[in-house]
């Protein structure tokens, strides 16, 4: 059977990828409906060897709808994907609009897939960065227990969308060049103050909190706790913007429950764990690199060595293609956990 798929954002960064992502998959489409904002509309998009024109969505583009896959920002997500609940349809949403709502499931599916069963007609997918860490994780959660996570990430500018690898390969030639820039666009479009990318490292993702936490600092600890269930667990995230197009990385260090536990036992466990490739070779200099994670699927490890001091304590290197695991492919991977679980009509 196919399903009629509704894909909002199609003409994003994500959008892309989803619609590359379904093809990649051969996900089971009986049609395909591509929307966006009025913006965008009118734009012709090939998908699977079909000529797509994207049309503006409206609560009406959702009659017949079974699965939305919704990437066109929290404000679109909060307006329409109600819409498309009322009208039958599924939604699984890349937005944070509905992320920490304790009636939407929040579904890394290598992690909790089983908490798709408590939808309400919305999932929502959670923040590229979480996403490769919790898959990282998450096994060695269940077999040595949690007890800490201190997080520094480095991560891509694609994550504040198509515009901003514009602004750093504009920024780069520029500077090459010896040519006068404005930064426009990073670290945050709304924020006051705006930053060069090219050449340097922002410290800031995402708008400040009054805890002193960046908003995307706040999604890596409020998410990580609600996918793994763990209200009580001790996490902290320093989040930094690099000249990087495509790939976030992260220095996670842990504390697990376990004594005794070894870097060898961890590497054990992750070589075989759903969704990771361990790349762990320091002799012959083999580490994960966002430039080698680029168009795949899965996170990669590495690095990982016990601490010096703290006997439970570890270290690791986490790297996954922000726009697949963190956006496009978790969604989709969302999509296609429903439909093995019955969970679409
Ligand atoms: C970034 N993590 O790299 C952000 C992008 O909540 O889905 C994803 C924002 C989100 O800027």
């Amino acid at each position: 059977k196919g399903f009629h798929v509704a894909v909002v954002g199609a003409t994003g960064a994500v959008g892309q990828q989803m619609l590359k992502t379904l093809e990649d998959r051969q996900f089971p489409i009986g049609k395909l409906t591509l929307l966006s904002s009025a913006r965008s509309a009118g734009t012709k998009v090939q998908v699977n060897g079909a000529e797509y024109t994207v049309q503006e969505a409206k609560p009406e583009s959702f009659e017949g709808v079974d699965i939305a896959l919704f990437s066109a920002g929290g404000s679109v997500s909060k307006e329409l994907a109600p819409e498309a609940v009322k009208r039958g349809a599924i939604c699984v949403d890349n937005t944070s609009a509905f992320r920490m709502d304790e009636n939407v499931p929040l579904v890394v599916p290598e992690v909790n897939e089983n908490d798709l069963l408590n939808h309400n007609g919305i999932i929502a997918n959670p923040n590229c960065s979480t996403i490769q860490m919790v898959v990282a994780l998450e096994p060695i959660r269940q077999k040595y227990g949690l007890n800490k996570v201190i997080v520094s990430t480095y991560q891509a500018v694609s994550g504040s969308g198509a515009v901003a690898v514009e602004e750093l390969n504009e920024q780069t030639k520029a500077i090459i060049n010896n040519e006068e820039f404005e930064p426009k666009i990073l670290p945050v479009k709304g924020d006051k103050k705006h930053y060069q990318i090219a050449f340097n490292a922002i410290p800031q993702i995402d708008l400040f909190q009054e805890n002193g936490f960046t908003y995307e600092e706040m999604k890596m600890i409020n998410e990580t706790k609600k996918i793994m269930h763990r209200p009580e667990l001790s996490v902290a995230a320093t989040c930094v913007r690099l000249p990087v197009a495509v790939g976030h990385s992260e220095s996670v260090f842990i504390e697990v429950d376990t004594e005794g536990v070894t870097a060898a036992d961890l590497k054990e466990l992750l070589k075989d764990a759903p969704g990771v490739v361990l790349q762990d070779d320091p002799e012959n200099q083999v580490y994960p690199m966002p430039a080698d994670c680029v168009g795949k699927n899965d996170v990669f490890v590495g690095r990982i060595r016990k601490d010096l001091h703290d006997e439970k304590g570890f270290h690791l290197w986490v790297v996954s293609d922000n726009l697949l695991k963190g956006a496009a492919w978790n969604s989709v991977q969302i999509a296609e956990s429903l439909i093995k679980l019955g969970l679409v009509k």
